[in-house]
């Protein structure tokens, strides 16, 4: 696409995937010269002050300005769009200064409404948006009730075309409540394009919501510059003694990654070696580990770490990180670490098998299976050579297929099939 666009993101802001992709595509749009609005009842997690140059707030929405202030892009930026520079360098195509705009929903706050009501408030925000700015497009990240939100401004007969971005648990577990699904039927089919961020959510999605429609498969993709390996004695002496191997887990404790089975894994890896297990988030499930912890004699060998957006840090110091989830449409948590040089031990859930690869880059066992994980761990750390022959091949992975110039474009593909109408 030569044009520059204007496009408004719409995203879930608490620590999650969906989220995440949807900061760093508007990152990366706007690095490559389009403008860019985020629109969300808060700043994304992922969009930290280093990442986001304040040029002031501007009532009643907040705008932060990157094009004019690129000092304040940070490092990520600045090698995020060398690298997406480098791609519309080797494509021919042109590159600009691009703007970053935050706005928040603001709540209805009225004493009749007991119950949120997100969907008119975000549907509002995004039709002021859009009539301000001129947005063309709208993206709406996770679909319920992003999309259809998206789809409300669209039906005031405002000029957008409406891209809808699948992320998992929207098609998985909601899709499937009664509640939700006819609701996520709609908004799927009415969007103007759809992507689903894998194959086995593509399926999914057929499957479960009887949707025959294109549905565009781009996967996650990963800062390999800033997900990288970083091997620093000092970092992992924090952690562990240099003889404990140290175990990772990254995500937001809900039950569909069952978080205890990374608790299992981790106690009967203990029970083989010396090894620590870092468990970094938080949510619903995070208590419960704890106690299983307690009962299992781990106390002291656990360390549970509040969320944080710089993850890497852990993941430059893991030699395995494990992933043991009911579902997972893609996994980019996985990604993250493979790019960081650290093989995955997950489940053969999902969109998963793409990301990983059985033997390669990591091991993937049935669901629930944590003898089989805790094997498979106890195999990778048994040979030193082998699980940094493993970590290469992941890293390499993580560097060939997942890098944002080879995923950007395929969103920018689906732009352009959206403007044209598909
Ligand atoms: O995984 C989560 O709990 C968060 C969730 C979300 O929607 O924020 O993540 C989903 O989207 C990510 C980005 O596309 C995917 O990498 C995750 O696999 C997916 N999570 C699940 O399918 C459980």
């Amino acid at each position: 696409m030569d044009n520059r666009r204007k496009i408004a993101i719409l995203c879930h802001t608490s620590a999650g995937g969906s989220g995440v992709v949807a900061t760093e595509l508007a990152i990366a749009l706007a690095g490559l010269g389009h403008q860019v609005h985020i629109v969300a009842t808060e700043r994304p997690f992922r969009l930290t002050d280093d990442r986001m140059a304040i040029a002031g707030d501007h009532a009643p929405a907040l705008v932060r300005d990157l094009g004019e202030n690129p000092k304040g892009w940070g490092h990520w930026l600045k090698k995020s769009r060398e690298s997406v520079l480098g791609w519309l360098a080797r494509t021919g195509r042109k590159s600009g200064q691009g703007t970053l705009h935050f706005h928040q929903i603001t709540g209805a706050d009225y004493p009749l409404f007991k119950e949120p009501m997100t969907i008119l408030t975000a549907s509002n925000a995004l039709a002021q948006v859009v009539e301000r700015h001129g947005v063309e497009i709208v993206h709406a990240h996770y679909a319920i009730p992003h999309a259809t939100s998206a789809l409300m401004a669209r039906s005031m007969g405002l000029p957008i075309k409406v891209v809808t971005t699948l992320h998992g648990t929207d098609v998985t577990l909601l899709g499937l409540e009664p509640a939700f699904a006819h609701t996520t039927k709609h908004a799927v089919q009415e969007s103007d394009a759809v992507t689903a961020v894998s194959r086995s959510l593509e399926q999914d999605t057929r499957r479960n919501l009887g949707i025959e429609r294109p549905i565009h498969v781009v996967h996650n993709w990963v800062d390999t510059e800033r997900f990288r390996p970083n091997p620093d004695p000092a970092n992992r002496l924090k952690y562990a003694q240099p003889e404990e191997a140290i175990l990772l887990h990254v995500s937001n404790f809900r039950p569909v990654k069952r978080p205890q089975d990374v608790i299992r894994v981790f106690s009967a890896v203990a029970r083989e070696r010396p090894a620590r297990l870092l468990m970094i988030g938080d949510g619903p499930a995070r208590r419960e580990c704890q106690e299983l912890a307690l009962e299992l004699d781990l106390a002291g060998r656990v360390q549970f770490i509040d969320f944080t957006p710089a993850v890497e840090r852990f993941m430059a110091v893991a030699d395995v990180f494990l992933l043991p989830s009911e579902e997972e449409s893609f996994g980019l948590v996985a990604l993250e670490a493979m790019s960081c040089g650290v093989p995955v031990v997950a489940s053969r859930a999902g969109g998963l098998p793409e990301v990983v690869v059985e033997g390669e880059s990591g091991h993937l066992c049935p669901v629930g299976h944590t003898e089989a994980m805790a094997e498979a761990v106890l195999g990778i750390l048994a040979d030193p050579q082998r699980r940094a022959e493993m970590g290469r091949a992941a890293r390499e992975r993580a560097v060939r297929h997942f890098r944002p110039e080879h995923i950007l474009p395929r969103y920018l593909e689906v732009y352009q099939s959206a403007l044209e109408g598909e």
